[in-house]
C-alpha cells in the first residue's frame, strides 16, 4: 500500500501531486490587506456589490464603458448601480477572462453559486450574500480560504478609522493583526502630519511626531509600522532637500529621510517594531480613477535606497515588496545580501498568474524557501478565496520541477519536509523572521 502519511518518502513522480495537493492545504498568513473587522461597520468591505466594485475592476470596465459614462457620472452612482453597470460590461456582454475578472468568478464557485454564475443571475447572488450572518460569515471564508490570520492597514489618520480605535477600541477578531500605516512620514508630508498631531494635542514637533507614533502603536500594537513610498523616493533624499535655505525649511517642516531618521526608525527601535515597505506605486496617475482606488500606476522604485536604509539601520527589520517587474530581480539581489530585510509577494499589479510563477520561480532559485511568496493585498473580504486558491496553484505548479530535479539527484524527502517547507514559503519565513 502507498504510505501518503507524513513520513511517505516521495519520488520526481510522486512530489507533484503531493506538492499540489499540499499547496492547497497549507495554512497561510496574510502579511498585507486591507481587510477590517465587522466593528468597523462599513469600512468592512464584503458581498458581490463590493466584489463587483473592486477598483481593478471598475478600471477595467473604463476601458469598455459606453462614451456617455464618465467617470462623474459612474462614481455619482449608486454601489448597487456601479456594480449593475461592471456586471454588465464585464461579465455579460464578453467573457470575464481577466485575472480579476476570473477572481470574481473563482470566489463564486467557492461559496456555491455555480448556478447563479450560469445564469449570469446577479439578483440570485446578491439574495444569498443578503442571508449571511457577518460573524460567521468572516470565520467561514478565512476557514474556507485557509488564512490562519491576516494583516489589516490601519491608518491612524484618516478620522474614519481612528474612531474605531478610540477613545474605546472596537473588537477585533483574532483572524485580524494591525499594521501602523504611515505613508505621510515616508512621504516628508510634514503638513498632513502636523495636522494629525494638531488633532492629538501633540507638539508640532519631531517629539511630538514620535510621541504620535508611540501612541499609535500603543493602540493597535502592531505586527509593524508600514508605508508604501512615492515612486521617487529616495534615500538618503537629494541634496537639494536637505540644503533648503532655513526659511524655506521652517515652512516646509522635515523631509521625508529626516522623518525616517529621527521619529519613525528610532521609535521602532525602541518598540522592536519593524518596517514594511511597498515600493513603485505612482500615485494618481489617473486622477479620474482616484474615487475607487484605481488611479494608480507602476514606476520603477530605486532599489539602492532601500539598500541604503537597511546598511544605515542594521538593527531594524525591514520587509519589502515591489511594484514594478522590472525591480524584481534587482531587489532579490538585495534581499539574500541583507540580512534585516525580508521580501514579501508579489504585490497588486504583479499579483497575476504569469508574474507570480516568474516571480517565485526567481526568487526561489536565489532565496530557497527565505521568503515570502505571497500576500493577498484584499480589500473585500470574500477576495481571500480566490486570491489564494489561484497564488496557491501557480506557486505550487512553479515550484514542482525545482523539486522533481532534487529528488532525481538522490535527495530524500518526506511529505512531512515537503510540507514544512510550503509552510515556509507562506507565512513561516514571515513569523521566523520577526521572531529572529
Ligand atoms: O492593491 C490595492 O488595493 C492598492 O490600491 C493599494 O492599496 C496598495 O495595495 C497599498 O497598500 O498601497
Ligand atoms: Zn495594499
Amino acid at each position: 500500500m502507498r504510505n501518503t502519511g507524513s513520513q511517505e518518502v516521495l519520488t520526481p513522480e510522486t512530489v507533484g501531486p503531493a506538492l499540489l495537493e499540499d499547496v492547497r492545504d497549507v495554512e497561510v498568513i496574510d502579511v498585507h490587506t486591507h481587510l477590517l473587522p465587522p466593528s468597523h461597520g462599513k469600512l468592512m468591505l464584503w458581498g458581490i456589490d463590493e466584489l463587483l466594485t473592486y477598483h481593478y475592476l471598475v478600471s477595467e470596465y473604463f476601458m469598455v464603458a459606453p462614451a456617455e459614462i464618465t467617470h462623474e457620472l459612474f462614481f455619482a452612482k449608486t454601489k448597487l448601480e456601479q456594480s449593475d453597470l461592471v456586471w454588465q460590461g464585464l461579465f455579460v456582454e464578453r467573457s470575464p477572462i481577466s485575472e480579476a475578472c476570473q477572481g470574481v468568478i473563482t470566489t463564486l464557485q467557492r461559496l456555491g453559486l455555480e448556478r447563479q454564475v450560469a445564469d449570469r443571475d446577479l439578483r440570485g447572488i446578491r439574495a444569498w450574500f443578503a442571508q449571511q450572518s457577518l460573524d460567521e460569515h468572516v470565520e467561514n471564508i478565512f476557514r474556507l480560504a485557509k488564512v490562519r490570520y491576516a494583516v489589516m492597514t490601519n491608518i491612524p489618520y484618516v478620522e474614519e478609522e481612528a474612531q474605531h480605535w478610540q477613545p474605546e477600541a472596537k473588537p477585533v477578531t483574532s483572524r485580524l493583526r494591525k499594521a501602523l500605516r504611515i505613508d505621510n512620514f515616508l512621504k516628508g508630508d510634514w503638513a498632513s502630519i502636523c495636522e494629525a498631531l494638531k488633532k492629538e494635542g501633540l507638539d508640532e514637533t519631531m517629539d511630538g511626531a514620535k510621541e504620535y507614533l508611540r501612541k499609535w502603536a500603543g493602540i493597535y500594537k502592531p505586527e509593524y509600522m508600514m508605508a508604501s513610498t512615492p515612486h521617487d523616493w529616495r534615500y538618503p533624499e537629494p541634496a537639494a532637500a536637505a540644503s533648503m535655505k532655513p526659511l524655506v525649511k521652517a515652512y516646509a517642516g522635515f523631509g521625508a529621510s529626516e522623518l525616517l531618521e529621527e521619529a519613525v526608525v528610532p521609535v521602532c527601535e525602541e518598540l522592536s517594531l519593524p518596517i514594511a515597505l511597498k515600493l513603485g506605486a505612482w500615485r494618481g496617475m489617473s486622477p479620474d480613477l482616484d474615487p475607487c482606488c484605481g488611479g494608480d500606476g507602476v514606476a520603477s522604485a530605486d532599489v539602492a535606497s532601500l539598500q541604503a536604509l537597511c546598511a544605515k539601520f542594521p538593527k531594524v527589520k525591514f520587509l519589502v515588496t515591489v511594484l514594478s517587474r522590472a525591480n524584481q530581480h534587482e531587489l532579490t539581489v538585495v534581499c539574500q545580501k541583507t540580512r534585516n530585510l525580508h521580501l514579501y509577494g508579489c504585490w497588486w499589479y504583479c499579483n497575476n498568474p504569469s508574474i507570480i510563477e516568474e516571480l517565485t520561480k526567481m526568487r526561489t532559485e536565489m532565496l530557497g524557501t527565505a521568503y515570502t511568496a505571497q500576500h493577498s493585498d484584499c480589500r473585500v473580504l470574500e477576495q481571500l478565496l480566490y486570491k489564494w486558491d489561484h497564488s496557491r496553484q501557480i506557486i505550487g505548479e512553479a515550484l514542482v520541477p525545482y523539486y522533481q530535479r532534487l529528488l532525481r539527484k538522490g535527495w530524500r524527502l518526506t511529505r512531512e519536509e515537503l510540507r514544512r517547507d510550503l509552510q515556509l514559503l507562506l507565512g513561516g519565513s514571515y513569523e521566523a523572521f520577526m521572531a529572529r
